[in-house]
């Protein structure tokens, strides 16, 4: 399956594929989480949501694998490196209570994701304590015990959680492909430099497509 993207075209095997969902959780999409805790605008993020949903509808309807990833630590903080607890330096920090449970803890509302984007029953959910989606989890393992070779990446945010991991996937052998409508951050600049800097240099760390290069060769293997 030929996909239209840059550098150039990605070819897209969708058993050896996984679609991999990035941090796509409350608190970083609505008011009162840690988005906004460390003095985001998270209304930024927003758009990335209808583009995720219909991406994520045809590839559940071709039948490929969906993985989502959640940012947070355990109640008891042990997994939180004390720098990235005070983070931001305001008055809330990760573990305090906040509108949506405790910030950044898993178990709590906030932590959870997005209704609009809910895992179905079967796929896989990874809970990370970094921003990187590999670092101290079991996706490689998952990943390869699937036989899993090509991860077409979306989510939250493009500089931090989805570079870090495509960065990360890369060195592992992974070929990503970063859908570039369905990632966003809270800096628009940010966002172009960050799809900038994956296919550079003749796709340096991966490719990138927008949402309807990929649809279109989903509806092309379904239909
Ligand atoms: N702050 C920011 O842009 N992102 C994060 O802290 N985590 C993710 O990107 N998920």
């Amino acid at each position: 399956m030929r996909i239209d993207a840059e550098p150039y075209e990605y070819d897209l095997d969708l058993k050896s594929a996984a679609l991999l969902i990035i941090d796509m959780q409350r608190d970083f999409l609505e008011p009162g989480g840690f988005g906004e805790m460390l003095g985001n605008d998270v209304g930024q993020l927003r758009r990335t949501i209808e583009p995720i949903r219909a991406l994520l509808a045809a590839w559940r309807q071709a039948g490929g694998l969906v993985m989502h990833t959640r940012e947070g630590h355990r109640p008891d903080l042990a997994d939180l490196p004390p720098a990235k607890r005070i983070r931001g330096r305001g008055i809330t920090c990760i573990g305090d209570a906040g509108p949506m449970g405790r910030i950044l803890v898993r178990g709590e509302v906030g932590h959870d994701i997005i209704p609009e984007l809910y895992p179905a029953a079967g796929e896989p959910v990874i809970d990370k304590p970094g921003k990187g989606a590999f670092f101290a989890t079991d996706l490689h393992a998952i990943l390869r015990n699937r036989g899993i070779s090509q991860i077409v990446v979306t989510g939250v945010t493009t500089e931090v959680c989805v570079n870090t991991t495509v960065r990360e996937a890369n060195d592992r052998g992974y070929d990503c492909l970063v859908v570039a409508d369905c990632c966003g951050s809270y800096f628009p600049e940010f966002h172009e430099m960050g799809l900038r800097m994956v296919k550079a240099q003749g796709g340096i760390f991966g490719w990138v497509a927008p949402s309807r290069a990929v649809i279109q060769a989903l509806r092309d293997v379904t239909s």
